[in-house]
């Protein structure tokens, strides 16, 4: 039986062959996996293709083990700490590193010199008690972009693209990112779509931060940018004002599509402090089995409290949650 592969399979499988990084190797792997048609014609090229998968992985992991993971860093991988995984890509100088200095305990050099970010660093903020992880990357440039920079941008939950506003010339600058990112298949964009015509690209939802906005002329780029980019949200940005940064937080979490759910034990109060993240649509089971896998199994029924409903109306595991339900399980 012929396998009957699409024409990008061959060609995301020469990519494959030459790839000498072994993460960048196992992600090219998985996607030519999910790439084959799933028939008989396939079975062997699906289980050489899960092996070789195995088999990098394992790589992967004797390496971390080998060097031990603190020592020998690899910058195209950062594990995702609270609800969700940021990165800040951008122009050089436009105030990336600024903005992760602002906003969590991380301390990157800044300077007032393009190229002054070698290596990526993450640090942790947090918005109305979501917990939320920001990558601070560096720049990138018609000439210029860093080998592990794609990888982080294909793991984050969302992109933030920040822009100088206040330096002419930043169109062509902003156009270079979303061209660099778009030659490794990765498409900077305001609303993923659902179906994709090339499995090979990547869709990555993206904001983008009008920086230095309160700086001269920086109100005029910010709009120069909204005409170039109308389907993007857009966020003015500066460190130097504290409702602005939270304006920028809110912003992000907006574009998250997250729900934020509250529990209360029986008979306790609710805990306001740590809130179960879910994606929009999240249902009472899917809560349940973020808590704990076997909660989910155990779980009769729930208890909600919010906004359109009765004060502790009793719901089915399917019931669908929104963002600031308390929640009490009953197994
Ligand atoms: N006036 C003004 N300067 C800023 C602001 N934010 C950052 N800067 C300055 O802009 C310069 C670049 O800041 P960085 O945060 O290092 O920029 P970056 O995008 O990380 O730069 P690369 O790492 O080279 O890509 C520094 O001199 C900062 O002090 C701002 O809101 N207003
Ligand atoms: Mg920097």
């Amino acid at each position: 039986m012929p396998a009957n592969l699409p024409p990008q399979y061959y060609e995301l499988e020469r990519e494959y062959k030459t790839e000498r990084d072994p993460r960048e190797k196992l992600r090219l792997a998985q996607e030519l996996l999910a790439m084959m048609p799933k028939h008989k014609g396939t079975d062997k090229l699906q289980a050489d293709m899960k092996t070789k998968i195995a088999k990098l992985k394992l790589q992967i992991d004797g390496n971390q083990k080998k060097h031990g993971a603190r020592t020998v860093e690899s910058y195209d991988h950062i594990d995702r700490e609270g609800a969700a995984q940021i990165v800040l890509i951008g122009p050089p100088n436009s105030g990336k590193s600024t903005i992760l200095d602002a906003l969590t305990g991380a301390r990157p050099v800044i300077g007032d010199y393009p190229f002054t970010t070698r290596t990526p660093m993450s640090g942790m903020t947090e918005y109305e008690s979501v917990q939320l992880q920001l990558i601070d990357t560096p720049p990138i440039a018609d000439d210029y972009l860093e080998k592990f920079v794609p990888s982080l941008v294909r793991q984050a939950d969302l992109v933030v693209v920040v822009v100088d506003v206040a330096t002419p010339g930043f169109e062509t600058r902003v156009e270079a990112v979303f061209k660099r990112l778009e030659e490794k298949r990765i498409i900077l964009t305001a609303a993923v779509p659902d179906e994709v015509d090339d499995p090979r690209f990547y869709y990555k939802k993206t904001i983008l931060a009008a920086h230095k906005y309160f700086e001269s002329g920086g109100e005029v780029g910010f709009q120069n940018l909204k005409n170039r980019y109308p389907d993007f949200a857009i966020v003015p940005s500066s460190i130097l004002d504290d409702d602005v940064i939270h304006n920028f937080k809110k912003t992000i979490f907006d574009s998250l599509s997250v729900i934020r759910v509250y529990t209360k034990r029986v008979g306790h109060e609710v805990d306001f402090t740590d809130p179960i993240i879910l994606p929009l649509g999240g249902t009472v089971e899917d809560a349940a089995f973020e808590l704990h896998k076997d909660f989910a199994h155990k779980l009769q029924y729930a208890k909600i409290w919010g906004t359109g409903k009765h004060e502790g109306q009793r719901v089915k595991n399917n019931f669908v949650l929104s963002d600031g339900d308390v929640i009490e399980f009953h197994i």
